[in-house]
């Protein structure tokens, strides 16, 4: 993992503090239908911005926000697809290296809920197979024009062991809450990884040849994690 340093010069003196920005860096991507606030979703959680018009064609390629998770300094680097979706053009390159991803439905037209399982499929094609996926049903403030039930997505969520949240874009509710889950949900894979790989080096004895066919299952695990 690169991580970037800011250098600040000593107030008054010739020395130089080495500064961390931050201490993880963890790729992101928004998929979903075209039209369901993808883009709004990322420029109200990174700009606290919220467009109403629909501006299809502009879209930046990831924005950034850095937060505290669990007292550690984590860089979010949100990816949006700047349109691609609707051509289904998504290329793998958009998925390479993410470790969470946000699949947006609008809860006022069903066929971009039923088309879930249609991004589930691509996540399970192009991503890896340990990436956090929360799924959001925006556009909670049309609640009038209701298409999706919250039960019927709870469902869903379940069965696909997915995270749900409902959000607004435009009202800025669960936006926060949703990335601050799914960044969250990473950083616990990251740390339990960490300490399994620490567990391995330190339990296993170094350098040595194990036959492993007569061996306890427990041995063979340890094994496994410590790659
Ligand atoms: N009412 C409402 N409209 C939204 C919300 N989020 C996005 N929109 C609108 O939905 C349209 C599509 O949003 P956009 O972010 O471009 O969707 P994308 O194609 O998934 O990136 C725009 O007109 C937005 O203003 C929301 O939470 N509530
Ligand atoms: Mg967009």
């Amino acid at each position: 993992m690169r991580l970037m340093s800011r250098v600040v010069s000593g107030v008054g003196s010739m020395s130089y503090k080495v500064d961390h920005e931050y201490d993880y860096l963890f790729k992101i991507v928004l998929i979903g239908d075209s039209g369901v606030g993808k883009s709004n979703i990322l420029s109200r959680f990174t700009r606290n911005e919220f467009c109403l018009e629909s501006k299809s064609t502009i879209g930046v390629e990831f924005a950034t926000r850095t937060l505290q998770v669990e007292g550690k300094t984590v860089k979010a680097q949100i990816w949006d697809t700047a349109g691609q979706e609707r051509y289904r053009a998504i290329t793998s390159a958009y998925y390479r290296g993410a470790v969470g991803a946000l699949l947006v439905y609008d809860i006022t037209k069903r066929q971009t809920f039923e088309n879930v399982q249609r991004w589930l499929r691509e996540l399970r094609d192009h991503a890896d197979s340990n990436i956090v996926i929360m799924m959001a049903g925006n556009k909670s403030d049309l609640n009038h024009l209701r298409a999706v039930s919250t039960e019927d997505a709870q469902n869903l969520a379940e069965r696909e062991g997915l995270s749900f949240l409902e959000t607004s874009a435009l009202e800025a509710f669960n936006v926060e809450k949703a990335f601050q889950t799914i960044l969250f949900d990473i950083y616990q894979i990251i740390s339990k990884k960490a300490l399994a790989a620490q567990q391995a080096t330190t339990s296993l004895p170094q350098g040595t040849t194990i036959n492993v066919s007569n061996m306890s299952s427990s041995v063979e695990k340890k094994s496994c994690c410590s790659n």
